[in-house]
């Protein structure tokens, strides 16, 4: 690690680090897997509990993160996006629940574009009850030209570092996001047909000729986000669909890193994603988050004050 990695790290609690060590550990193997081994891109005979078809390579990573978090000692419960129900692998002695969606974007494997993982770590042994501000760090991996990790640890911030594949990392430094924006990621545009207050958002950015950058993988979304230190992206249903994101997996670490970099995210009612109540390991919610400025505009259209 350089210096400035290697300085977030020592500040952090020498249990959490370690199970954040390992994590990274597994990473570089889940890389490896990414980059040799392309039969696990097929399709699997499964659907996970979403009524999503899951490719051998969400099984293999999911089972690879599994495996590692079953070994140290340090987790009593894994929840993943790829299992039907919570998994004790440890003791109620152990300290930490750790939450992961082991492969987001994996539909896109097969057109090579970058792909990620994300990792919320909880103290405690349910989280049923708890929010978003009970997080004690998460962070998300992206998959690219480089392995790029985003890291937030509650009172310490936000490092972005690159993995190395000698398991060193080179540290990147990375500023708060700015309050507006010039890009927008807007995902279920199909949701304007049915959601008119959605449409006029939609036209507000194309009257404003912001620049659509959208990958259609939530994770690398969010990551050219904080990247450029601006933009928001947008996922929000018609009075027609259900959500589709998960609340758990992907909404509530990306909401924290990104509240940690001062931007703001929220539900379609303008709720703040960490202040949502957990009430089932499988929520779903809609989401906007990005520039501050940007999200609270984003919320007059919804709420029709702009309209
Ligand atoms: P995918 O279904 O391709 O796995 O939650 C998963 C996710 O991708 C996100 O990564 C992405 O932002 C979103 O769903 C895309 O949803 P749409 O298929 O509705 O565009």
């Amino acid at each position: 690690m350089t210096l400035d990695s290697q300085i977030f790290f020592d500040k952090i609690d020498f249990k959490l680090r370690t199970l954040l060590n390992d994590i990274l550990g597994v990473v570089q193997e889940i890389n490896l897997e990414l980059r040799i081994r392309s039969d696990s891109f097929k399709e699997h005979e499964s659907e996970n509990r979403f009524g999503e078809k899951q490719l051998k390579i969400d099984l293999l990573t999911n089972e690879m993160i599994k495996q590692q978090l079953s070994r140290n000692g340090l987790v009593n419960t894994i929840l993943s996006e790829e299992e039907d129900e919570i998994v004790e692998v440890g003791d109620r002695s152990c300290p930490y629940f750790v939450a992961y969606d082991p492969l987001d974007g994996s539909s896109l494997v097969k057109n090579n574009l970058p792909l990620g993982s994300i990792f919320a770590i909880w103290e405690g042994s349910s989280l049923i009850h708890k929010k978003g501000k009970d997080l004690l760090g998460a962070f998300y991996v992206i998959y690219g030209i480089k392995v790029t990790v985003v890291m937030a640890v509650r009172q310490l911030g936000v490092v972005q570092f690159v993995l190395e594949n000698d398991n060193k990392t080179s540290f990147e430094v990375k500023g708060n996001l700015s309050i507006d924006s010039k890009n927008f990621s807007f995902g279920n545009m199909r949701a304007c047909h049915g959601n008119r207050n959605l449409f006029r958002l939609l036209e507000h950015y194309v009257n404003e000729e912001k620049t659509l950058r959208y990958v259609g993988c939530l994770v690398v979304d969010c990551h050219k986000i904080i990247s450029d230190q601006q933009g928001i992206f947008i996922y929000v249903n018609s009075k027609k669909q259900e959500p589709k994101l998960r609340l758990i997996f992907e909404c509530l670490p990306l909401a924290f890193i990104i509240e940690e970099l001062q931007g703001s995210a929220v539900d379609d009612q303008g709720k703040p994603i960490l202040d949502i109540d957990i009430m089932d390991y499988y929520q779903r919610t809609s989401i906007i988050l990005g520039s501050r400025n940007e999200v609270k505009r984003a919320l007059q259209y919804l709420e029709n004050e702009m309209g």
